[in-house]
């Protein structure tokens, strides 16, 4: 099936469709961009200078991250992965804890109270059944609240993605379902991932609308997220959305694209930068200067260096503290470990 990609800003920053948000909006979203981008690059080069465990770069992304989220109310839900720091940030998970977490600190798993966003899934795919279980509550309290999942194209292989769609497709859950095509599953590139010319093509086997859109535009993904979230708060139930991106860092850290991927590709990509478009949308409509664009980089960075100063300042969890961050009730399996801990030690 053919589908039709939704895109409303070119890549030469021009309208070429409806504005979802006023241009004061994009200048938030695009704020807001710009600190996911500062924070992306400081966590790359502190795993290089071993004060972060392996890292999932975003760069390329910030349009869905930003723009998936941007259309949810504060107590919506937000189930992410691994590679979507800026949107869970964005949705109100402290930037503190996701640092923590990539320093193996299971503090930074510990959600605030009042925020509805779930600690990042490692697990592929396994959080988007967390995503309808969020959903399937809300809808049974008729609390109006609406759940959002983010995952990648890989992730549309496991089994969960089927549970999940299947179940939030036969009970109307109001969940979102964005998935991120950023062509690669790590070195897996995507015509390996799946036979189906489209992910989106899957919506139609649940019983959902499936939206297409250009992921590297900020406009297209905060307007087709609002047609999904609407859609999903209004009661209609779930709605896919496939989001056409890439990531032009590896896929972790611990990763070598140039073993699998051309870098004339990943130039290419360079060229879409999400953030430029957003920029030069902006500047043409005089509303972009290059003193509002430091007070930006300023802003962003001051933010990302208390961010790592608050987490480099907490002393480290004891040997003892470990076993108790994980579960209100300790298992039995982590009360051995504990006991051997402390015969060794
Ligand atoms: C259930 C499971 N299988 C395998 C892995 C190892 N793994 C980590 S990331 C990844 C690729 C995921 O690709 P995709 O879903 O496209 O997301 P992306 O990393 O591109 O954002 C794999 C196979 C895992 N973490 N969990």
């Amino acid at each position: 099936m053919q589908h039709e990609t939704l895109q409303i800003l070119s890549e030469g920053g021009t309208l070429v469709g409806e504005p979802p948000i006023t241009i004061q909006r994009t200048r938030e979203l695009y704020e807001a961009m710009v600190i996911g981008r500062v924070y992306d690059r400081k966590c790359t080069a502190m795993q290089k200078q071993g004060r972060l465990a392996t890292y999932a770069p975003f760069e390329g992304q910030e349009a869905c991250q930003i723009g998936a989220v941007a259309p949810l109310n504060n107590d919506d839900w937000v189930v992410a992965t691994y590679r979507d720091a800026a949107a869970m940030w964005f949705a109100g998970y402290p930037m503190v804890n996701l640092i923590l977490g990539r320093t193996g600190d299971e503090r930074g798993g510990n959600t605030p109270d009042g925020i509805n966003v779930l600690p990042p899934s490692i697990t592929v795919g396994g959080h988007m059944i967390h995503a309808v279980g969020t959903a399937w509550a809300d809808k049974l309290q008729s609390s109006g609240r609406v759940s959002l999942t983010m995952f990648g194209d890989g992730a549309t292989s496991e089994g969960d993605f089927h549970e999940a769609m299947n179940f939030a497709g036969v009970f109307a859950t109001p969940t979102v379902f964005f998935c991120q095509n950023n062509g690669w599953a790590i070195s897996l590139p995507f015509e390996r991932q799946t036979a189906a010319a489209s992910l989106v093509d899957k919506a139609v086997g649940y019983g959902m609308p499936g939206i297409k859109v250009d992921g590297n535009d900020l406009l297209a993904v905060v307007s087709a997220t609002t047609q999904a979230v609407d859609a999903a708060r209004a009661g209609e139930g779930p709605t896919f959305i496939e989001a056409m991106t890439y990531r032009v860092g590896p896929h972790t850290t611990a990763d070598d694209p140039g073993r699998y991927r051309t870098e004339d590709l990943t130039t290419t990509w360079r060229d879409r930068d999400p953030i430029d478009r957003v920029r030069r949308y902006l500047e043409g409509n005089d509303a972009w200067d290059a003193t509002w664009e430091n007070d930006v980089a300023d802003t962003a960075s001051a933010k990302v260096e208390d961010a790592v100063a608050e987490a480099e300042a907490l002393e480290p969890l004891s040997g003892k503290e470990i076993f108790s961050a994980m579960f209100a009730q300790p298992t039995q399996p982590l009360i051995d470990q504990q006991g051997m801990l402390a015969r060794d030690s």
